[in-house]
C-alpha cells in the first residue's frame, strides 16, 4: 500500500494549531506565497524561451511587453498577498519604500507584514542556473487599523512569526518554517501542488563544503582569510569541497541537506557586506537555526541585530553549526 504523500494544503491545515496567532492566517499566507510561487515558477522555467518566442522586439508572443523576471516576480508576489486580505505592508528588494496595503472594506486591520527577495540571483536566469525567492514575515508592531510606519518592517529577526523561500531548480521547492521545524514541498508541475518532499530538515552538524566568493579573496578581513586558508589545509577531514553557484537559496539549500558554510563577508568593496538584512539574511537565519544550524555576522546572532533601514546589508555566515562556530573562531582573533 503506497503511502499518501502530504500535500502543502494538508500540511498546513494539520499544522495550524502550531501557528501560534489567529487560525487560518498562515493557511491565507502560506497559500497566498504558493500561489504566486507557481506563477513565477512558470515564468522563470520559459525564461530561456521568451527571446525566441518574443522576437517581435519587446513584446512576447503574447504581446505581452516583455519584464525582466524579477520586476514580474515583484509584481506577482505583491499583487497575491494584496489579494488575501491578510497583509499591511509589504517590503522588497525591488522597491524604494515600503507597501501600505489598504484593505478594502476593513482599513487597516490586516496583521501581518511581509519582506520579501522576489528572485534573488536572477542574473543566473541568463545561464540558465538555479535562483529562488525569499519571503519573512512579521506580525505588525503598530496598533491594527492603523497604517503601517517603517517600525513595523524594522523588527529583528527573533521576531519572525514565518520564513522561507522557493528554489527553481532542477525542481520547484517551498521550504519554510512558522518556528516548529523546517518543511521542503516539492512542486509537482504537471498538476500544480507541492508534495511534502522533505519532512523535518535538519543541517548536519558539520560539513565539508564551504561557499564563498574567492574572487574577492584579497579584499576579505584576515579572519575570513584565514578560514579559507584552513578549509583548504591537509589535516583531518580537510580539504573541504568549494561549491559557490551565485545564489544564496541554491547554496544554502544544498549545505542544508549536505553540511556546509555559506559566507558573504564584509571586505574593502562590500563595508557592510552584499546581502540584505531583512530579507535575504533573516528569513535565511531563522531557516537555519530552526532546522539546527547557526547564522551570524561573523561575530553575533544574526536574528538579534537591530535594524536601522529597510534595505541595510551585513555580512553573513550560515550553515553548520560547527563550521559558523570554526569560522567565527578565525574572525574573533582579529575582533
Ligand atoms: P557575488 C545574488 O545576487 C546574491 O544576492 C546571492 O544570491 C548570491 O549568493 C550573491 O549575491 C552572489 O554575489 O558578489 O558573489 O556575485
Amino acid at each position: 500500500m503506497q503511502r499518501k504523500t502530504k500535500t502543502l494544503g494538508e500540511f498546513i491545515i494539520e499544522n495550524q494549531a502550531e501557528f501560534k496567532y489567529s487560525s487560518g492566517e498562515l493557511s491565507k499566507l502560506i497559500n497566498a506565497i504558493r500561489l504566486a510561487a507557481k506563477v513565477v515558477n512558470h515564468e522563470v522555467n520559459k525564461a530561456g524561451l521568451v527571446d525566441i518566442l518574443g522576437a517581435a522586439g519587446d513584446t512576447n508572443v503574447q504581446g505581452e511587453n516583455q519584464q525582466k523576471l524579477d520586476v514580474l516576480a515583484n509584481e506577482k508576489f505583491i499583487q497575491t498577498l494584496k489579494n488575501r486580505e491578510i497583509v499591511c505592508g509589504i517590503a522588497s528588494e525591488e522597491e524604494d519604500d515600503f507597501i501600505s496595503i489598504n484593505s478594502q472594506d476593513k482599513q487597516h486591520q490586516n496583521k501581518y507584514v511581509v519582506l520579501i527577495d522576489p528572485l534573488d540571483g536572477s542574473s543566473n536566469i541568463d545561464v540558465n542556473v538555479s535562483v529562488g525567492t525569499i519571503f519573512s514575515i512579521y506580525r505588525r508592531v503598530t496598533d491594527i487599523g492603523s497604517p503601517v510606519t517603517l517600525e513595523d518592517f524594522l523588527q529583528p529577526g527573533i521576531r519572525q512569526v514565518a520564513a522561507g523561500y522557493i528554489i527553481y531548480g532542477t525542481s520547484t521547492m517551498l521550504v519554510y518554517t512558522t518556528g516548529h521545524g523546517v518543511n521542503g514541498f516539492t512542486l509537482n508541475p504537471a498538476i500544480g501542488t507541492f508534495y511534502l518532499s522533505h519532512p523535518d530538515m535538519k543541517f548536519p552538524e558539520t560539513g565539508k563544503i564551504y561557499s564563498i566568493n574567492e574572487g574577492n579573496y584579497i579584499h576579505f578581513p584576515q579572519g575570513v582569510k584565514d578560514y579559507i586558508k584552513y578549509c583548504q589545509m591537509e589535516e583531518g577531514d580537510r580539504p573541504y569541497t568549494s561549491r559557490y553557484i551565485g545564489s544564496l537559496v541554491s547554496d544554502v539549500h544544498r549545505n542544508m541537506i549536505k553540511g556546509g558554510i555559506y559566507i558573504y563577508p564584509k571586505s574593502s568593496l562590500n563595508s557592510d557586506g552584499k546581502l540584505r538584512l531583512l530579507y535575504e539574511c533573516n528569513p535565511m537565519a531563522f531557516l537555519a537555526e530552526q532546522a539546527g544550524g547557526k547564522a551570524s555576522d561573523g561575530y553575533g546572532r544574526i536574528m538579534e541585530i537591530h535594524p536601522t533601514e529597510l534595505h541595510q546589508r551585513v555580512p553573513f555566515f550560515c550553515g553548520s553549526p560547527k563550521m559558523v562556530e570554526q569560522a567565527e573562531s578565525f574572525m574573533a582573533k582579529y575582533a
